[in-house]
């Protein structure tokens, strides 16, 4: 028998394998959830209103055929009556489509909008939609050190390459902001807040001018992270003290500097006077002296200032209440070209955490929320976790502190002046952008809320997964439920019932509810933070008998918090010390209660990869294997976590676990 050519073979076995490795290419989740398989069509876009040369409106042209819109399109973007970005869409009997806007910008949100309804199977023939962002700087926080490393990043280096700018331009820039716009994001501080002065100097902003150059037709300002100290460090000078008129002058010349060279530069973003930071109350000044002298420099440009309220000291009897203390006295005293940046809660990103009593109580000062989309406290770029839930559990708490309208999205999200929204970008240069498939979502997410904090964490998860892995509702429905599932399983697996912080000194990704040394700060221990004893856990923030953190809630909130019976379980030992034995609202002991919450945590990660087992029919095989690897990272760690809480707890309580319960390990 005549042997089979092996020229011929191997011919073969390439073409049978090709296009797997096609797929395996164009599928290492490099696309988001923008899929670039070939639509292409060819609709009639007229344009009408003014700047009909627009860089943004060909892009949306061009998006339009790549998405494979059929039939005449009128953009329109005279439409003064709308605010930036707003845009509507009107299709009647699937005829012609007008997409009216009052600047190119909304235009190509429109067209995005029009990807994502036909891709998630809406119905495209009649379209009556209008649509207004909530906030008007929707912003990602890059924490990315000019040496290409990226603080609590856990998806490679950092995407900005500086050593090649300003000579070679990366075509991630572009994707990057492509991404951005398609989900409504419209600003990018592109460096860490723990800020580097160098990022100011001339052979910086050049490089900075060509990113904000490829992100300006996608809408994306920049935004720079300063450090106070910067005329002192870079400027010579001999103090950076805001009240120095040489001081004053310095940042006047760099915000001139940065508008000639980026004329819709967004602002700065500063954290001072935190975790050793300079900033102005090394002179004697305060946060307001400070942002206040920014805010001058930048005016006449019309930069804004975001200003960080992340302050924490040694001193401080209470971590959580520093903050509010700090601040509040300053209401009405920031000028209106200034924001306080105030993270979600008091502490610093944890799984859960109460949201911060900072918003609803500076009603003459504009305020913005800080989310953290890299998950620094939440298994990093190894656990599948989908972060809208949390997002929403903030922005949809009532403050009680207005008599309507006291919601935090409601009170940060206000038309008539100064808004914006901000998470800690995940993203890195993995050639899947944030590490984990499923992070994808969470950049997604954290856009979507930014849009419309009104929208539902499901609606939005649902949406994701049709856009980047499959629309079939088989698919969809599961992994729409794991997700929505997900968030409460990390919190059921490391800290549950209002335990904060028990996390591994520094790298923050495993437990060590045992952490202290002699001579350190106590904010920086984890015993500090669930004060367990022989009797009890928690630590107890009562005005009755506690540090008094419930006194900065409005009621009926602070009454709620202070009191044991009323108290949700959810945030129990973050307020209260409480006996092993006492009966929690379940009707269990305290005791009994933690070791269900650890345990049931573990399990639902062994779920989330029985589920995700199911699922190889509708994902494509590289995909499949890269999740299914993480999710058994992440069950191996929610082993760890619960054995690690319940027996360290157990060592110190010596009470035996509940009789029903799997073993720690
Ligand atoms: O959560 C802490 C982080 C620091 C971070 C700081 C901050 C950028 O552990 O890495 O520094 O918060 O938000 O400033």
């Amino acid at each position: 028998m005549k042997r089979f050519p092996y020229k011929l073979k191997s011919l073969l076995v390439a073409l049978i394998c090709l296009p797997n490795a096609l797929t395996a290419i164009a599928d290492n989740g490099h696309n988001l959830w923008l899929n670039d398989s070939d639509r292409h069509t060819s609709p009639q876009v007229s344009i009408t209103g003014k700047r009909n040369d627009s860089p943004t409106l060909r892009i949306a042209e061009n998006e339009l055929k790549r998405i494979g819109w059929e039939g005449a399109t009128t953009f329109d973007t005279g439409k003064r009556d709308m605010p930036e970005g707003a845009y509507s869409i009107m299709r009647t009997g699937g005829g012609a489509t007008t997409i009216s806007a009052s600047s190119p910008i909304g235009v190509l949100y429109a067209v995005y909008e029009l990807d994502r309804m036909m891709r998630c199977q809406q119905d495209i023939l009649n379209i009556n939609v209008k649509e207004s962002p909530a906030y008007r700087y929707r912003v990602l926080n890059h924490w990315d050190n000019p040496d290409g490393t990226i603080e609590r990043g856990y998806a490679g280096f950092s995407i900005w390459k500086w050593d090649e700018l300003p000579d070679v331009v990366s075509p991630r820039y572009e994707e990057y902001a492509r991404a951005c716009a398609s989900v409504g994001i419209n600003a990018s501080v592109l460096n860490n807040v723990n800020a580097k002065p160098i990022i100011l100097s001339d052979e910086y902003l050049s490089k900075i001018k060509v990113i904000a150059d490829q992100f300006r037709p996608y809408g994306v300002k920049v935004f720079l992270s300063v450090n106070f100290a910067s005329p002192k460090v870079l400027g010579g000078l001999a103090t950076a003290d805001p009240f120095d008129k040489e001081v004053k002058a310095w940042w006047k010349a760099k915000a001139k500097e940065i508008y000639s060279l980026i004329p819709d530069f967004g602002g700065f973003l500063v954290k001072a006077n935190s975790e050793g930071e300079a900033g102005p109350c090394d002179y004697g000044r305060t946060h307001v002296d400070g942002a206040n002298m920014l805010a001058d420099a930048l005016r006449p440009h019309g930069g804004i200032v975001m200003w960080r309220a992340f302050v924490y000291a040694p001193s401080s009897p209470d971590r959580v209440m520093q903050a509010y203390d700090e601040f509040k006295p300053f209401d009405g005293k920031f000028k209106d070209n200034v924001i306080i940046q105030v993270k979600n809660g008091p502490i610093d990103f944890q799984p859960r955490e109460p949201f911060s009593p900072l918003f609803g109580s500076m009603p003459k000062t504009n305020l913005m929320v800080e989310f953290q989309i890299t998950q620094e406290y939440l298994g990093a770029s190894n656990h599948l976790c989908y972060l809208a839930p949390l997002f929403k559990e903030t922005l949809d708490a009532d403050t009680h502190r207005m008599p309507a309208k006291s919601t935090i999205k409601e009170i940060t999200a206000s038309n008539d002046r100064l808004s914006a929204i901000a998470g800690v970008a995940n993203i890195g240069d993995d050639p899947n952008w944030c590490g984990h498939l499923f992070a994808q979502s969470n950049w997604y997410a954290f856009g979507r809320l930014a849009w419309n904090p009104d929208m539902k964490a499901d609606e939005i998860a649902a949406e994701w997964l049709k856009l980047t892995l499959s629309a079939d509702p088989a698919f969809v429905s599961p992994m729409t439920h794991l997700m929505m599932e997900s968030r409460e399983a990390v919190v059921n697996y490391m800290m549950p019932m209002g335990l904060h912080h028990i996390f591994a000194r520094d790298h923050h990704y495993g437990p060590a509810p045992w952490f202290e040394m002699p001579d350190m700060r106590r904010d920086w221990t984890a015993t500090y933070y669930h004060q367990a004893d022989a009797d009890g856990i928690g630590f107890d923030r009562t005005m009755a008998t506690g540090s008094g953190a419930t006194s900065q809630y409005a009621e009926p909130i602070r009454l709620m918090f202070e009191n044991k019976a009323t108290c949700p379980d959810k945030y129990l030992l973050w307020f209260h010390h409480v006996a092993w034995t006492d009966k929690t609202q379940n009707g269990l002991t305290l005791w009994e209660d933690i070791c269900r919450h650890y345990d049931k945590g573990l399990q639902q990660a062994r779920q989330f990869q029985i589920a995700w087992d199911k699922m190889r029919p509708y994902v494509d095989s590289e995909k499949f294997a890269h999740v299914g690897d993480k999710l058994k990272i992440q069950t191996h760690d929610a082993q760890w976590w619960k054995d690690a809480c319940l027996l360290y707890f157990q060592s110190i309580n010596h009470l035996p676990f509940p009789d029903d319960m799997e073993r720690p390990v």
